[in-house]
């Protein structure tokens, strides 16, 4: 059966032999069920206004189907890490449930940078808005592995990075 938008099944019981005392042909009992999975975004910048932008990305990100915010850490201003000389970081993570797949959410991700006209000429240079998927985890599948060069979940290198770690932690320290 056609289901949710985004993913999910409708299953819809029928019994048209119900007996209410009514006369109705048909009584029925749908169920949606959606598979909601569980995303931690890692959100930097720090070019022309950073926190206006990491602003904007967390507005527009809650702001799609298939995306709920669940928790925001506090903006962190970090030192750059790696790269040529560049200024500070305004940080943040957004933890998320989504209808989402990676690839999607990914997707996504890239659609709100191009807002923010993020272009990739230097590896870890500085950028006006710098979307990744940390990690993805869901019910029944669990914590999402990918070696996609595109989409290597978890993340290769937040478990090392201050400027992930630190507003994570402060997002929610029990889900963290
Ligand atoms: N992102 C990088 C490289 N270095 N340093 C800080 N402080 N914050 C970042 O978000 C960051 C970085 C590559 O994505
Ligand atoms: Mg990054
Ligand atoms: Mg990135």
């Amino acid at each position: 059966p056609a289901g949710p938008a985004g993913g999910g099944a409708t299953v819809t019981v029928h019994k048209p032999q119900a007996p209410i005392g009514l006369p109705v042909t048909d009584v029925a009992v749908s169920r949606s069920v959606t598979r909601v999975a569980r995303a931690v975004i890692g959100l930097g910048a720090n070019l022309d206004a950073p926190a206006t932008r990491l602003a904007d990305a967390v507005r527009r990100l809650a702001a799609l189907d298939g995306i709920t915010a669940l928790a925001l850490s506090p903006m962190v201003v970090t030192e750059p890490v790696g790269g040529p000389e560049q200024p500070a970081y305004h940080n943040a993570v957004l933890i998320v449930n989504t209808r989402l797949t990676p690839r999607n959410l990914l997707v996504a991700l890239r659609d709100v940078e191009a807002v923010h006209a993020r272009t990739r000429e230097v590896r870890w240079g500085p950028r006006t808005l710098d979307l990744d998927l940390i990690c993805y985890s869901d019910p029944s599948c669990g914590e999402a592995r990918s070696n996609d060069p595109e989409l290597t979940l978890p993340h290769p290198r937040a478990h090392e990075r201050a400027f992930v770690l630190v507003p994570w932690q402060l997002a929610d320290p029990y889900d963290a």
